[in-house]
């Protein structure tokens, strides 16, 4: 076998410089998975939740300086600077080398060095991919095994192809000063070092799925995105499935579990994926879309009955907690959830809390990672190898002001503008000032493999494809607030009402009034009865303010100029004919 020749070569090749007591290779079987939360219980890294209420839950406190993704610290290791882009962290193969490779030496010792073959996508999806990652940290390895199909599966594929990514990660001493996520997506090769967190350390996910996958999806057309995926069934039983980017923290997880509030009797909506899509063209010219995860790894601060009866179902078992607060009696406990907060408890960092205390109980990035079979609305097409047809394609943002709550763009390289365009405000996902507005080109700022302006030509490509039945293109916004800074949307449940109108424009139907940015719904075309927005609120929200609009294309343009020459002759076009809609609709006053 190839496959595991070159595999077997490379582990030998790591173990020699990271210098581990013993290498365990993982079968992914339940039996290992229960051996390591026992080990793990043991070296005090899990701690064991209430067994009746939370059967099969722990909790991971990871360390204070380790709670969200570091982007200062990722990297794109390119021979030249310019394929990595201006958005980019871009590193040398020989910076890498004299920088980063040493701080693996003897990483591993007196410790176990875990190796987790993983698959990304359905088993037999033309789409589905290996990869092995080498961890010292069983915190990952058990995550790895909820997140993607870890083991068996994934070596079976390996020995047939002789193709795998090659992940090594060490926490290394988790200081920050010597803590780098490096990619090459040359060698189809990631090294992580120095953290235990999600996003940084479960290479599987964010580095593989999307930063290692966008550069492949480019090069063999098809495409590799941060955005969950639905379906959304009518009364009448048609399903029409949806994708949509939100950056992190911004609502993916929420949405892909909607539960229809009871006056859209007879709605459903059926998750499919709640953070990464890997989309390809079918033969009927359709976009098909997989989800490459197998389980979620979603927020937990602000999940409640009332906002995410389906997440508080699917994290009720079976779940590894990553710093949200714990009570007394062992439940775990996060800012927002149902009920009174507790009068006293563990916080995050396992220091006494109670409601008076300065701090929040659970860290605003604590995080759930729970099976995705264990999601009361999981879509029967979840691991369907072919996907499921993609119907619209939404881009979304946090954005207190200007963006409304939905619009359709005009075409297909409109829709590519807009979500180019994106910006969205900072969230805790990742570390750094919250709250400040930044541009994320389709929530794939911190996510895309390569130089951006080339992830643009890819994405207007995809709308010349001959035969190509293409997604229509919206924008929304659950985050627009009013003067005393409430959101104006209420949100979760009630966005189904803007689903409603989208289905029914990706089926050809649905009024519209067509402003310069796009179009939106007729004020009559979004059903609120029952909803408690007053019409004017409902204006508001649907309300085009050309000025500030010009304002904030000035921003964009500056950022799009970053790109200089390589950005998308067709992109500067739509935003020149979007200038000129809007200042001729601004003479005329206004909307
Ligand atoms: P990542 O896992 O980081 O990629 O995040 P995500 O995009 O899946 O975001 P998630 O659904 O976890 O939501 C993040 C935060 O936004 C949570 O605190 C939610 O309560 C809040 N949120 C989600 N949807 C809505 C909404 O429709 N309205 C409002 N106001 N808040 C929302
Ligand atoms: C995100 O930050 O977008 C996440 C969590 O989905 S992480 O696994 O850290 O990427
Ligand atoms: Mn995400």
């Amino acid at each position: 076998m190839p496959g595991k020749e070159k595999l077997i070569q490379w582990v030998e090749e790591m173990a020699r410089q990271t210098e581990p007591k013993r290498i365990v290779w993982c079968d992914g079987s339940d039996e290992e998975y229960h051996q390591f939360i026992e080990e793990m219980q043991d070296d005090r890294s899990l701690i064991r939740l209430n067994q009746k209420e939370y059967p099969g839950s722990y909790l991971h406190r990871s360390h204070p300086s380790d709670v969200a993704r570091t982007e200062k610290l990722t990297f794109i290791c390119t021979t030249r600077r310019a394929d990595a882009g201006p958005t980019n962290n871009w590193m040398s193969p020989k910076e890498a080398q004299t920088r980063v490779w040493p701080l693996y030496h003897g990483a591993m010792q007196e410790r176990t060095m875990y190796v987790v073959p993983y698959l990304m996508g359905p088993p037999g999806s033309p789409l589905a991919r290996a990869g092995v990652e080498i961890t010292d940290s069983l915190y990952v390895a058990v995550c790895m095994r909820i997140m993607t199909r870890m083991g068996r599966i994934a070596m079976e594929q390996i020995g047939r192809t002789g193709e795998f990514v090659k992940a090594l990660h060490s926490l290394g001493d988790l200081s920050p000063e010597r803590r780098f996520i490096v990619h090459f997506p040359k060698g189809d090769e990631i090294w992580s070092v120095g953290s235990g967190y999600g996003g940084n350390a479960l290479l599987g996910k964010k580095c593989h799925a999307l930063r290692i996958a966008s550069v492949e999806a480019r090069q063999e057309g098809w495409l590799a995105e941060h955005m969950l995926i639905l379906g959304v069934q009518s009364p009448r039983g048609e399903v029409t499935y949806v994708a949509a980017a939100f950056p992190s923290a911004c609502g993916k997880t929420n949405l892909a579990m909607l539960m229809p509030p009871p006056e859209l009797s007879g709605w459903r909506v059926w998750t499919v994926g709640d953070d990464i899509a890997w989309m390809r063209w079918g033969d009927d010219g359709r976009l098909y879309a997989v989800n490459p995860e197998t389980g979620f790894f979603g927020v937990a601060p602000g999940t409640s009955a009332k906002t995410n009866p389906n997440a508080m179902a699917t994290i009720r078992r079976n779940t590894i907690y990553a710093n949200v607060a714990m009570t007394h009696d062992g439940l775990p406990w996060w800012e927002g959830m149902d009920g009174p907060s507790p009068a006293e408890a563990w916080d995050w960092r396992g220091h006494p809390w109670s409601p008076a205390s300065e701090d929040k109980a659970s860290h605003p990035n604590a995080r759930f990672c729970s099976p995705a079979t264990q999601c009361p609305c999981i879509s029967s097409k979840w691991d369907d190898p072919q996907g499921v047809p993609i119907s619209a394609i939404l881009f979304g943002g946090r954005r207190a002001r200007l963006t409304p709550l939905v619009l359709e763009s005009f075409s297909w390289s409109h829709g590519v503008y807009v979500g180019a365009g994106m910006a969205t405000e900072t969230t805790a996902a990742q570390s750094g000032a919250v709250g400040v507005v930044r541009r994320d080109p389709m929530a794939m700022l911190p996510f895309c493999g390569y130089n951006m302006a080339d992830y643009f030509a890819h994405w207007l490509a995809q709308g010349g494809r001959a035969g190509a039945v293409l997604p229509k293109i919206f924008q929304v916004n659950w985050f627009r607030q009013d003067e005393n800074g409430k959101y104006m949307w209420p949100g979760f449940g009630q966005n189904l009402r803007v689903l409603q109108w989208i289905v029914d424009r990706a089926r050809g139907r649905g009024a519209v009034v067509a402003p310069p940015v796009g179009f939106l719904p007729d004020p009559k075309a979004i059903d609120t009865t029952g909803l408690g927005v007053s019409e004017e609120s409902m204006r508001d929200l649907l309300a085009i303010d050309t000025e500030a609009w010009l304002a904030e294309m000035e921003e964009e343009a500056a950022f799009f100029g970053l790109f200089g020459s390589r950005l998308p002759e067709e992109l500067r076009r739509e935003m020149s004919s979007q200038e000129k809609r809007l200042e001729s609709a601004n003479a005329k006053g206004g909307r």
